[in-house]
């Protein structure tokens, strides 16, 4: 009994640690179990999270039945697939988001994007461990600088409450 409850423990404390280390880089699957699929709502899917530079985006299909096209503001709108170059296909495609600022992604597959909505904006921001802020940073106000801190808080606070429970 007491040994399981100890392993029980330990396991919970390197479930939070693995936990911390995603903060500084976190690997997003696109739109979760569904993968990059037909109907899929992935403006719903992006709403609720804050990407940073160093984040990465996995998408995940069966090869060949989609594509992902990282595309501009005008090409996201009217699903303009510019098949010049930057077309990923392999059905596990992982995009490190480099910059910050808005990116927009689409499938080029028949008419997906206009038809099926498989297309995905989102807004990196910068990232937060730099000492001084940037002024930069201040356009986004301080709703997402809280975030990181809500998260690191909201680890403390369950830390706190394993080694209660021991
Ligand atoms: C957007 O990309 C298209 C090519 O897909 C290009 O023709 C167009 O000039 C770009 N628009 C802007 C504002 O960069
Ligand atoms: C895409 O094409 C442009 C010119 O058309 C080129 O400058 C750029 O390096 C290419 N990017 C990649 C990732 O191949
Ligand atoms: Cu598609």
């Amino acid at each position: 009994m007491v040994s399981s409850s100890c392993s029980t423990t330990v396991f919970i404390l390197i479930t939070l640690s693995v936990l911390v280390t995603l903060v500084s880089a976190t690997e997003y699957n696109v739109g979760d179990q569904s993968g990059w699929t037909l109907d899929y709502d992935y403006q719903t899917w992006a709403k609720d999270k804050v990407f940073f530079v160093g984040d990465k985006l996995v998408f995940n299909y069966a090869s060949g039945a989609h594509n992902v096209m990282k595309v501009n503001g005008t090409g996201f709108q009217q699903c303009i697939t510019s098949s010049a170059n930057g077309t990923l296909t392999s059905g596990r495609d992982v995009i490190s988001l480099q910059t910050p600022g808005r990116k927009w992604y689409i499938c080029g597959v028949a008419k997906h994007c206009e038809l099926k909505n498989m297309k995905l904006v989102i807004t990196v921001l910068p990232q937060t461990s730099a000492p001084a802020p940037t002024p930069a940073l201040s356009q986004y106000g301080s709703a997402t600088l809280a975030v990181p801190t809500i998260y690191v808080f909201g680890v403390a606070l369950l830390s706190s409450l394993v080694s209660f429970l021991v």
